[in-house]
């Protein structure tokens, strides 16, 4: 792949937070950002929301606000090791399949052999934080007209 076509944008940063309803609570009534989305994602186990702005552009990036929904969770873990705080940086991406292999090539390590399935049904992967400087990368592929 070319590397223009590599990433599209920011598509979101998130952040780990152990107990969902009261990071609303600050981020909304404190901070002023709107509620956008908010799901439940069993196989990733968490509890999500995105938030931004309410008259939000496509290509503005969201925070996502991650709270663990057991104690296997990713989420529990990174809680229990760091506290509170920014769990990983996510890249939006036209061609999933494409850019995954890309980075492999480029010895990249890729948590999953295929994609799964991130916010709003969108196709994710992960880069290991250890091939990225330190930071556990998302890159979504996000559902047509989300
Ligand atoms: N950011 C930066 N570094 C991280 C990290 C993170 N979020 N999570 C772990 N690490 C580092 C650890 O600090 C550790 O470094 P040291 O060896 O220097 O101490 C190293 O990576 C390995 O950590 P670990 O505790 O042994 O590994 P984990 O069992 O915590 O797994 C990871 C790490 C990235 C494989 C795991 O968190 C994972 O599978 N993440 C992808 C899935 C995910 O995050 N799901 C929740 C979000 C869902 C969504 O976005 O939709």
């Amino acid at each position: 792949m070319n590397n223009d076509d590599l990433f599209i944008c920011i598509d979101h940063v998130g952040l780990a937070v152990p107990d969902l309803d009261e990071a609303i609570k600050f981020h909304t009534e404190v901070m002023g950002w709107r509620v956008l989305h908010r799901e439940t994602n069993e196989e990733q186990g968490v509890e999500e929301a995105m938030i931004g702005t309410g008259d939000q552009l496509p290509e503005n990036a969201q925070i996502q606000l991650l709270a663990p929904l057991n104690e296997n969770s990713t989420i529990a873990k990174f809680l229990a090791k760091n506290g509170p705080g920014m769990q990983q940086l996510c890249y939006r991406v036209a061609d999933i399949d494409a850019v995954c292999a890309t980075l492999r090539e480029r010895g990249v390590r890729l948590l999953y052999p295929e994609p799964k399935t991130g916010t709003g049904g969108a196709r994710i992967n992960f880069a290991h934080p250890k091939d990225t400087g330190g930071v556990l990368l998302e890159l979504t592929q996000p559902v047509a007209g989300h």
